[in-house]
């Protein structure tokens, strides 16, 4: 998320960020969001309140701002249908794996145990499907043999904050849409996603 508003405020961005919502309010992007003067607001999840009736009220709280696109940075919370369908087509997410390999949680842990030479991370457009939707962008680490968890995550992340930026660049430009069930880029429907090099812009 830091690195979405970092890249926010080079002179030639596409978008701003306008609001950030947590469904944590102890979430350490709440406090990044104050530090940029970024609107932020927790929306907890009581006990009581149902999935439906949630994703009602977060719905409603961020139509308020009327975003062009919706990005999912470390929000933990599955979207229901209903929500998503209310946000067709206009939200993101990066997942640390190279989908669709590694779906779920606890990515880094499973590569290492399943002993694969390559992960990375994927940025995909959010559908009712957990971690299913089209794919955008990956980028791609080596894994070495002295790698653990953290070592692995931070790699990873190094590649996350390159991509997601990019990819939000991509849809504010115009250049990248979601339609017909899968992601178009400058017209093209994307049957894999972009691998990222470093030069793409
Ligand atoms: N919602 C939809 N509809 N589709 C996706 O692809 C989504 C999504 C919401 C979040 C992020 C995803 C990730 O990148 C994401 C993708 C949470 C869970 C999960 O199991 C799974 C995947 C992701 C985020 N959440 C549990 C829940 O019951 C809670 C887990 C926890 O609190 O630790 O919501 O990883």
């Amino acid at each position: 998320m830091r690195a979405l508003i970092e890249r926010s405020r080079d002179g030639d961005s596409p978008y701003t960020v306008a609001q950030v919502y947590s469904d944590q309010p102890d979430a350490a992007g709440l406090r990044v969001a104050a530090e940029f003067g970024i609107p932020a607001r927790a929306l907890a999840a009581d006990p009581g309140v149902g999935r439906a009736a949630y994703d009602a009220a977060l719905g409603a709280a961020i139509r308020g701002c009327s975003p062009s696109l919706l990005v999912l940075a470390g929000f933990m919370r599955i979207l229901s249908a209903q929500f998503v369908e209310g946000f067709a087509g206009k939200i993101l997410n990066i997942h640390p794996s190279l989908l669709p390999k590694f779906p779920g949680l606890h990515t880094h842990r499973r590569v290492l145990e399943a002993h694969e030479p390559v992960h990375g991370a994927t940025v995909h457009f959010v559908t009712e499907q957990l971690d299913g939707g089209p794919p955008i962008i990956q980028g791609r680490v080596a894994v070495t043999a002295n790698d653990g968890e953290a070592s692995l995550a931070a790699r990873v992340q190094t590649v996350e904050h390159r991509i997601y930026p990019l990819a939000v660049r991509w849809f504010c430009q115009g250049r990248l849409r979601f339609s017909a069930g899968r992601a178009w880029l400058d017209g093209s429907a994307l049957h894999e996603p972009v691998q990222f090099t470093g030069a793409d812009t």
